[in-house]
């Protein structure tokens, strides 16, 4: 890596007239992850990609999906390694570091995203959407995008949305209906929403990396957490929090995210590239998906969680219904497209 930062200042200066070069400032030495030499008709570089999940995670082999297409695509001249397990940080910092232009690339959940565009807020509210058609409606649809492209405001440009099924609770101490939740410490994904939502259902939030989740677990520090099937399945969570309630609150779905300061050094022809690349990529991340989604569950069963599923769901959906009423005129035009999107 250090050998391809060689003599780059100087070629970025050279070339600095040169309208055409692009990516001097994503390859600048803030940036040691970015090579870039000029070859042929187009720049050359390497990027870097943040995933918080380990490698064989569907997300990861979207991202890797990704990284394959660009390549390809670019003839060899673009390349992204992934960087999986959090190894570039936890998702709220590699978010922060991407805006920056430190990192180019990551995928994170739209659940973090809430701290940083308000709008993607809406994903966090609870049992908003009827299954995963019904997310994947909204996602394709053009409130779907609008979503994607206000990310501009905040530094970052989302390329595309990944597959996350839906979320549900999982304790240390038996759970097997709406009141064991009471008094409860649950890690939450760090949002504001995320907070008022467990309040609402009578338990304690815990704002915390995903990174941090295991040992707090295990350690007493929060009886509960609540995630998918395969992050319950890959973080190994299942083994120390057995009891799973299927209440499926939450379906925040996968961002792929590029630095907004990196992408405006790109060429419109390299844009394009990566984007399409993006958007390919979803096809394959959401069948992995779904094969991965079903080889988790009967992990989790085989591995011993005693699963619970619920009969009682308006019951769950009335507690929390304060906390919708609460944003429905903050979030109106964004609940009414994924209303929409049910009917279509
Ligand atoms: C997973 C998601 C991760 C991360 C994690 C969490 O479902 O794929 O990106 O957000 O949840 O709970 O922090």
């Amino acid at each position: 890596m250090m050998k391809r930062q060689k003599g780059k200042g100087l070629l970025c200066v050279l070339l600095a007239g040169i309208v055409t070069f692009t990516g001097c400032s994503a390859g600048g030495a803030e940036n040691p992850g970015t090579g870039n030499e000029e070859q042929g008709s187009g720049s050359t570089y390497n990027f870097r990609l943040a995933e918080t999940h380990p490698a064989d995670y569907p997300t990861t082999k979207g991202d890797m999906k990704f990284a394959e297409l660009v390549k390809e695509k670019s003839g060899g001249r673009i390349t992204i390694d992934v960087f999986p397990s959090a190894q570039l940080g936890e998702e709220k910092s590699a978010i922060e570091q991407v805006q920056l232009g430190a990192i180019e690339f990551t995928r994170v959940s739209t659940g973090p995203m809430a701290e940083f565009n308000k709008d993607f807020g809406v994903f966090s509210l609870p049992y908003i959407f009827n299954d995963d058609n019904h997310v994947w409606k909204f996602l394709q649809s053009d409130g779907g995008t609008k979503l994607l492209d206000s990310l501009e405001s905040s530094g970052l440009k989302g390329l595309t949305y990944y597959s996350s099924g839906s979320r549900s609770f999982y304790s240390t101490k038996p759970l097997t209906k709406l009141e064991d939740l009471k008094g409860m410490k649950i890690r939450v994904i760090e949002n504001k929403l995320n907070i008022e939502i467990m309040k609402a259902l009578g338990a304690n939030a815990t704002p915390m990396a995903y990174g941090e989740v295991y040992s707090a677990l295990q350690t007493g520090i929060i009886d509960a957490a609540e995630n998918n099937y395969p992050s319950y399945y890959s973080s190994k969570h299942f083994e120390i929090a057995k009891n799973y309630i299927l209440d499926g609150h939450q379906r925040v779905p996968e961002v792929l995210l590029v630095s907004k300061q990196v992408w405006d050094t790109l060429s419109p022809e390299d844009q394009a590239i990566v984007k399409e690349a993006a958007v390919e990529s979803t096809a394959f991340q959401r069948e992995e998906w779904a094969k991965y989604e079903k080889e988790s569950e009967e992990q989790v069963r085989a591995g011993g969680a005693v699963i619970t599923e619920i009969s009682d769901a308006d019951a769950w959906k009335n507690a929390v219904k304060p906390v919708i009423e609460k944003y429905r005129s903050e979030y109106g035009e964004i609940l009414d497209a994924i209303e929409q999107a049910k009917a279509e």
